[in-house]
């Protein structure tokens, strides 16, 4: 494989390309009395604001399916919750219906993977019917056992909220969890503003109920927990290094470095996807020229071994014409933590994606990329 950093840029690009489209459809019902807060919950949990992006299809009497292009998301938005028992009624079976149907297509793409039932935690209490309604379609789920997440919403301090979840939790109703949550910062005008919070609660949740092959859309998709998106982004970077050692476990020669790089690529692509931003192939050939090319036009050649080599303490100097495995792990561990820093960076409002393609993101990159091969946390 060719080490030239333009040509491996590219295939880096072309790799998250391959995994944005092989990501499968995460599939959301969000139910609930109107104006408890489904919609402001859905636009602080989701990248792109999808519920401004139109009325959505109508799937059903009662629901509506919101998609936005370029986003592995449904979610289906109930209505009518407020015009009485009826209503209500024909809300659940078309829920029901909607499962079956997802299940029938055999197609994880079409099933429902999560129910999350809101309740406005400012009146203080439940409604016997709202308990009622939930019993009846955790029954009804029994066999189907799609995740149910009762969501409180508006709940501007975790113990005002402590109430009513035991009170839900007391019912011993079929459900995964009761989580509050504040979705927006809440302003009592001239005395204070209450954070928001609770929703890196919520995707922590999600990510222990949903299968193994939703976490990556789940994290592509939410922009609620910073951790979540770390830790798989971890994850993804110490299986490659683990690979690299594995590759390199006879001392590779630099000559052959090269082989490594398709592990590399894999790595970032993972990373790029859980992130979710739009990365384009100037940002990889920064990533990439300000790490593992030193500043060079080739990847991983013999003088930026040398050099690397000379930053990891115990590595052995370029004399003996090869990097061992552990090295070979090292320098892909650090390449996999100088990108997540960097996508940290981003997520946290801190550096646009434009500018880390500038002396400024380059110096980061590089920065981090040279303390984590020293060992330095
Ligand atoms: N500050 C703050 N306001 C909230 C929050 N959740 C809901 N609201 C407010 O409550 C009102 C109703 O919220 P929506 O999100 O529109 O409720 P909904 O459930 O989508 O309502 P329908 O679409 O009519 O069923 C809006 O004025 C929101 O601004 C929150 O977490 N923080
Ligand atoms: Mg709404």
């Amino acid at each position: 494989m060719n080490t030239d950093i333009n040509i491996v840029a590219q295939k880096t690009v072309d790799a998250i390309s391959e995994k944005i489209r092989n990501l499968q459809t995460l599939n959301i019902i969000v139910a609930g009395k109107t104006g408890v807060g489904k919609s402001t919950l859905i636009n602080a949990v989701f990248r792109e604001k999808l519920t401004e992006t139109g009325k959505g299809k109508p799937v059903t009497d009662h629901m509506r399916k919101i998609t936005k292009k370029g986003v592995p998301l449904s979610i289906y938005d109930t209505r009518g919750f407020e015009l009485g028992k009826e209503v209500q009624s024909e809300v659940k079976n078309e829920i029901i219906e909607t499962i079956n149907k997802g299940l029938a297509s055999k197609d994880v793409n079409e099933a429902v993977h999560c129910i999350w039932y809101c309740i406005n935690n400012t009146s203080n209490r439940v409604e016997p019917e709202e308990i009622e309604w939930l019993r009846e379609l955790t029954r009804e789920n029994q066999i189907t056992q799609v995740p149910i997440i009762v969501v409180l919403t508006q709940s501007f301090t975790p113990e005002n909220a402590k109430e009513i979840r035991n009170t839900i939790l007391d019912e011993n109703l079929d459900i995964i969890q009761v989580v509050p949550v504040l979705a927006e910062d809440y302003e009592i005008p001239g005395i204070t503003t209450i954070k928001s919070h609770g929703l890196d609660i919520l995707i922590k949740i999600m990510e222990e109920s949903l299968p193994d092959e939703l976490i990556d859309t789940l994290n592509n998709v939410q922009i609620a927990s910073l951790e979540a998106k770390k830790r798989r982004a971890q994850a993804a970077v110490a299986t490659a290094s683990l690979a690299a050692a594995g590759e390199g476990a006879a001392p590779v020669p630099f000559a052959d470095c090269a082989m490594l790089i398709p592990t590399q690529i894999s790595m970032i692509a993972s990373i790029t996807v859980i992130f979710g931003f739009n990365v384009n192939k100037s940002i990889i050939t920064a990533l990439l020229s300000s790490t593992l090319g030193a500043g060079g036009a080739t990847l991983v050649g013999k003088t930026v071994v040398s050099n690397l080599l000379k930053l990891i303490p115990g590595a052995g100097t370029v004399a003996g014409g090869a990097i061992s495995a552990g090295t070979a792990g090292v320098i892909t561990a650090a390449l996999g933590e100088a990108y997540i820093g960097i996508m940290e960076l981003v997520f946290k409002g801190d550096m646009s994606i434009d500018e880390i393609n500038t002396e400024k993101g380059k110096k980061k990159l590089f920065e981090i990329f040279r303390n984590k091969l020293k060992g330095e946390k």
